[in-house]
């Protein structure tokens, strides 16, 4: 038995998050917690809100509420949804809590003592219209390349090319329009990032085993060569930066919210009496520290995230695997929290229930390239997979078992007489099944998944009880028997991934749906459920869906 640590990353507090967000960080972090768990590991599985920076408040300002207000009502949304989609973290924070303040400043203060911190004055754009200086992306106005007429003071969305907001011809300010722009001086304290290069770069190097994907960004980074980093802002809403003569300041939102990680595991030590946050950040090599995280995010996760802990001299963690994802697409381009495209999880777990979105999303993961999300295809996924296979083996079996059996699981007859080794082959998809967890290989493990539901339908159809027990009940009895037995492991292997469905078959079997198994031993698993238990037929487990279900705010 191991400990593992896993994280997804805080979702943005700015409104409803899209199935990308969820595709592409908590539900593979969730059933990886699952499957750890489920295999008798001990898993601390940690989230929360990532509450602070600029769009936060410009959300706020929007929704016309005091910006802790909005967050607060928003946090309270957004992790209700998430526990009906079932992500069973074992803590959902918030950035901008008290433990985060105080360890984000604490590591603060570590890294401008061991000479980190660098203080610079910066020029920034201010508006006085706003009374507020404005981060470079509120700074819009066209661009001195291509002359597109809405650039961004980052960047360029129309030639790509990397702008400063004094590089914009007529800049205006992005949140009212003012065309009062002046550059004013600021101080301002930076990471100096750049001394890291040389311990990031081993470190990345040594892990061999991470994901392609992850490597090749981190790598990316770090061979561009790292520029030291602000870490300070102009702004309010904030982590307070605990350093005088930068009063009014607080912390960049990508400084605090991977410290609010950490904060998640000390507010969960705090919630209750015998758990020990540090028996996990400071746990070395007897714990097991998995990340899951969007592409656009790896970056802070292998380079400036690390940087902190290196530089806070701290006995802390760095993960030992990021899994990253690419996008899910929607039908064909983006999914946009901005422009509402796209299925967003309020309205997708208000159509239809979690087991069907989690399936799709997991079974087409977004892992070696973009998914591309269509109405259609997720239609065509779920029944096939969810109706056809899965909820045609249970419903098959154990209706079969209620009209012959009273509902009772028959003893008699002896199961060797069925043609095929069912508990060899269900021991070696069971491997396999385990192998494409532990290498965080998502697509893969639900194929295994599906292999297993559709090795149950094949067996039923081959053994045939239907037609045998006309002359020979013993055997009859046999199979249904083997059949309820793997109906069983077919629900225990499912439950990472649809883990309603999975307790209700459970459930019907008379099992504890509260402790779900790994049903690693194939033979020992298919005698697993004795003779004499009465067992029911689950009500509709999937209904067949049509693309009317769906409902797309496209
Ligand atoms: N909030 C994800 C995003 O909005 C970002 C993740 C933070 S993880 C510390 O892109
Ligand atoms: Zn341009």
């Amino acid at each position: 038995m191991a400990k593992f640590l896993i994280t997804g990353a805080l979702p943005y507090i700015n409104g409803v998050k899209h199935l990308g967000n969820l595709a592409g960080s908590l539900l593979p972090a969730d059933i990886h917690a699952r499957f750890r768990r489920q295999t008798g590991h001990e898993v601390l599985f940690l989230c929360g809100t990532d509450e602070h920076g600029t769009p936060a408040e410009l959300a706020a300002h929007a929704a016309g509420l005091p910006v802790a207000d909005y967050c607060a009502q928003q946090h309270t949304l957004q992790a209700d949804i998430y526990r009906r989609f079932g992500l069973s973290f074992d803590h959902f924070s918030r950035t901008s809590g008290a433990a985060n303040r105080a360890l984000t400043q604490d590591i603060f203060r570590r890294l401008d003592a061991a000479g980190w911190i660098d203080e610079r004055t910066i020029r920034q754009a201010y508006s006085p219209t706003d009374a507020r200086f404005l981060p470079d992306r509120y700074v819009v106005g066209t661009c001195p390349h291509c002359h597109n007429p809405g650039a961004r003071g980052d960047q360029c969305e129309s030639c790509t090319r990397v702008l400063d907001p004094r590089d914009l011809i007529a800049p205006r300010s992005a949140i009212s329009g003012a065309a009062d722009i002046e550059f004013r001086d600021t101080r301002h304290l930076f990471l100096r990032l750049s001394a890291f290069e040389g311990r990031l770069r081993s470190w990345v190097e040594s892990r061999s085993d991470w994901p392609v994907l992850v490597r090749s960004i981190a790598l990316k980074w770090l061979d561009e060569g790292l520029r030291d980093r602000c870490i300070t802002r102009d702004l309010s809403w904030g982590v307070p930066v605990p350093k005088s003569g930068f009063e009014g300041k607080v912390f960049y939102v990508w400084f605090d919210a991977p410290i609010g990680y950490i904060a998640a595991a000390v507010e969960w030590a705090e919630a209750a009496t015998g758990r020990d946050w540090r028996s996990w950040w400071e746990g070395g090599d007897g714990v097991r520290f998995i990340q899951f995280l969007g592409k656009d995010n790896v970056p802070f996760h292998t380079v400036s995230f690390p940087a902190t802990l290196l530089g806070s001299g701290l006995p802390l963690k760095l993960p030992d695997t990021i899994k990253g994802f690419n996008w899910l697409t929607f039908e064909g381009g983006k999914f946009s929290t901005s422009e509402r495209r796209g299925i967003f999880t309020d309205a997708a777990i208000a159509a239809l229930p979690a087991d069907y979105w989690r399936w799709w999303l997991a079974a087409n993961a977004p892992e070696s390239a973009d998914t591309d999300f269509t109405v259609d295809r997720f239609v065509a996924g779920v029944n096939k997979d969810l109706a056809d296979t899965f909820g045609n083996l249970v419903n098959r079996c154990l209706t079969f078992a209620a009209t012959r059996f009273d509902s009772t699981v028959p003893s008699g007859g002896t199961s060797s007489l069925v043609s095929r080794d069912l508990g060899r082959e269900l021991t070696t998809h069971v491997q396999q099944l385990r192998q494409h967890h532990e290498a965080l290989n998502f697509r893969k493990a639900a194929d295994e998944v599906r292999a297993i539901w559709r090795l149950g339908n094949a067996y039923l159809a081959e053994a045939a009880p239907w037609s045998v027990i006309k002359d020979d009940p013993a055997q009859a009895a046999a199979i249904v028997r083997l059949g309820i037995n793997f109906v069983r492991a077919a629900a225990l292997v499912a439950w990472p991934f649809i883990p309603t469905a999975a307790e209700e078959v459970l459930e019907c079997l008379g099992e504890d749906s509260s402790r779900v198994p790994w049903p690693e031993h194939g033979a020992q698993a298919l005698t697993a459920i004795p003779p004499g238990r009465r067992v029911r037929v689950p009500s509709l487990l999937f209904r067949k869906i049509a693309p009317t279900d769906v409902v797309a705010t496209a």
